[in-house]
């Protein structure tokens, strides 16, 4: 009897060990999951004029409208990573990342009045980095088009003219060429919601800075076009010897419904239709999503045009369209409470407007130092499972995911509860949801230009001196809390 009970409590103890070790053991980043971190090409390189680069729209906007930057600053030498680059893959390497995410300067590689001629001292500059990358084990994932446009095409209407899909392809084509030997995970463009919504003056279309619901969708309709020309000029001409891989990366902030109201379970899901679906649903689905083209013929109605202001595609840029994605490039940086908005006066006519809803964000949620993005984990979960149920679960690489401060401290212990709590609803999308996110990469691998924030805003792991002409860098507390997380790929 005594031995009997002896047996089943031996055997209790040794069901519970391997109980608790197969589970700890499930609950790590599967082995194919990559870490990494991101950057882009205008917010770190500086040498904005040198060997031969040409001038791109943030260069024009920074030196000739000081005042769209909160600090009056420009990129022309940000962290200098032009001439500092050989630090920043030590950087890499000491972090021990699988990935690292940049972005090519259009108007470094090409030069030219309409970018036709290759420039070797920029390709000497990307060849030298991708190299050094390879040889220290670190995957180079390359954007192509993260908002730096080459004011030339600029002042063509940019976006907003469909010589902008000749101009994209030239490059792409060229980008391929260039380093498509070594380069395998190949981004078309950042953020086209960004591009084509916010700042259109000095990202898509070269129009001035006002909303405008024609331009839009214009801007919208080109850039899709381009983003899958790049797409078939890479299978038709490069996959075969290449065998790497494509996609985009688009900008998704969750939308709850504010209340369980079907009016405001409606609007939040406009809005994620309005602001992701609207590139999403052409890349992997067919055409736009059917609310965002009701709602724009709708309001246009209203506005009294003659037609809808969405830029319709027909049947064979349809077909075109569809398809063109390896994987999806997810940033994602907070959540907003969504609400059924009222029609707005007739005299407006944007994006938003047409969206109509209105969205606050919850005061309970823990603001980030910057006191912009507030913290909601959960809402990238959620925003990962709906991108599985509404698209048939692609690879998913989450592109940007980052923590904003205006201090720069080195104990940043908010910046390391942000990572832990992102990436443990990252892991609890891929464990207990089955969603297929495969990458994680950290926005941002240091201080850098944060656009019309200039350097007030900052989001690295690593601190940059920007009062030293060397711009020094510093690992934060973030950095070795990455670190660890990279090597032990679990989360405490
Ligand atoms: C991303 N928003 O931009 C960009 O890809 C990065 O270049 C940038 O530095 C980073 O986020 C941090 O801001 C965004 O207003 C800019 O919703 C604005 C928004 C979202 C993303």
């Amino acid at each position: 009897m005594v031995f009997k009970g002896f047996i089943i409590l031996l055997l209790s103890i040794l069901i519970s060990i391997f109980d608790s070790l197969t589970q700890t053991a499930q609950w790590e980043f599967p082995e194919d999951f990559k870490f990494g971190v991101a950057t882009s090409a205008y917010q770190i390189e500086g040498g904005w004029d040198e060997d031969g680069k040409t001038t791109s729209v943030w260069d024009r906007i920074t030196h000739q409208t000081p005042a769209f930057i909160a600090d009056q600053s420009s990129g022309d030498v940000a962290c200098d990573s032009y001439h500092q680059w050989e630090r920043d893959v030590e950087m890499l390497k000491e972090l021990g990342v699988q990935y690292y995410r940049f972005s090519l300067a259009w108007t470094r590689i090409l030069s030219g009045a309409y970018t036709s001629t290759v420039n070797q001292a920029g390709v000497k500059y990307y060849n030298n980095l991708i190299d050094k990358l390879i040889e220290n084990g670190i995957e180079p994932v390359v954007t192509l088009y993260h908002w730096d446009m080459p004011q030339k095409i600029s002042t063509l209407g940019g976006l907003t003219n469909d010589a902008w899909v000749k101009f994209f392809s030239h490059y792409a084509r060229t980008a391929f060429e260039l380093f498509g030997d070594r380069v395998k995970i190949w981004i078309t463009f950042n953020e086209p919601n960004i591009i084509c919504h916010y700042f259109n003056s000095v990202l898509g279309s070269g129009q001035p800075a006002y909303p405008n619901g024609v331009i839009e969708y214009l801007c919208s309709y080109n850039l899709l076009k381009a983003h899958a020309e790049a797409y078939h000029i890479y299978n038709r001409e490069f996959r075969h010897k290449q065998g790497g891989k494509i996609g985009i990366t688009l900008n998704f902030e969750w939308a709850e419904p504010a209340t369980d109201k079907p009016e405001d379970v409606e609007a939040a899901e406009r809005r994620r239709q309005f602001d992701f679906g609207i590139f999403a649903n052409p890349i992997i689905n067919f055409d736009y999503p059917k609310v965002v083209i009701d709602r724009v013929a709708k309001r246009s109605e209203l506005e009294d045009f003659p037609e809808s202001r969405l830029q319709k595609f027909t049947f064979a840029e349809k077909l075109n369209v569809k398809g063109t994605y390896d994987f999806l490039g997810l940033n994602h940086y907070t959540t907003w409470l969504v609400s059924n908005g009222d029609e707005a006066s007739l005299e407006q006519s944007s994006f938003y407007i047409d969206t109509k809803v209105s969205r606050v964000q919850d005061d309970s949620w823990n603001t980030t130092g910057a006191e912009d993005n507030r913290v909601v984990p959960w809402g990238l979960r959620k925003a990962l499972n709906w991108i599985k149920s509404t698209y048939g679960n692609p690879d998913v690489l989450i592109t940007e995911c980052g923590y904003s401060d205006r201090i720069g401290n080195l104990d940043d212990n908010q910046r390391i509860n942000f990572y832990r709590d992102y990436l443990n609803a990252t892991l609890q999308a891929i464990l207990e949801d089955g969603v297929n996110v495969k990458a994680f990469m950290a926005w941002s691998l240091m201080d850098n230009f944060e656009w019309n924030q200039g350097y007030l805003v900052k989001f690295g792991l690593y601190h940059v001196d920007f009062n030293d002409p060397k711009r020094v860098r510093t690992m934060k507390d973030s950095a070795k809390y990455y670190q660890k997380i990279i090597v032990t790929r679990r989360l405490d």
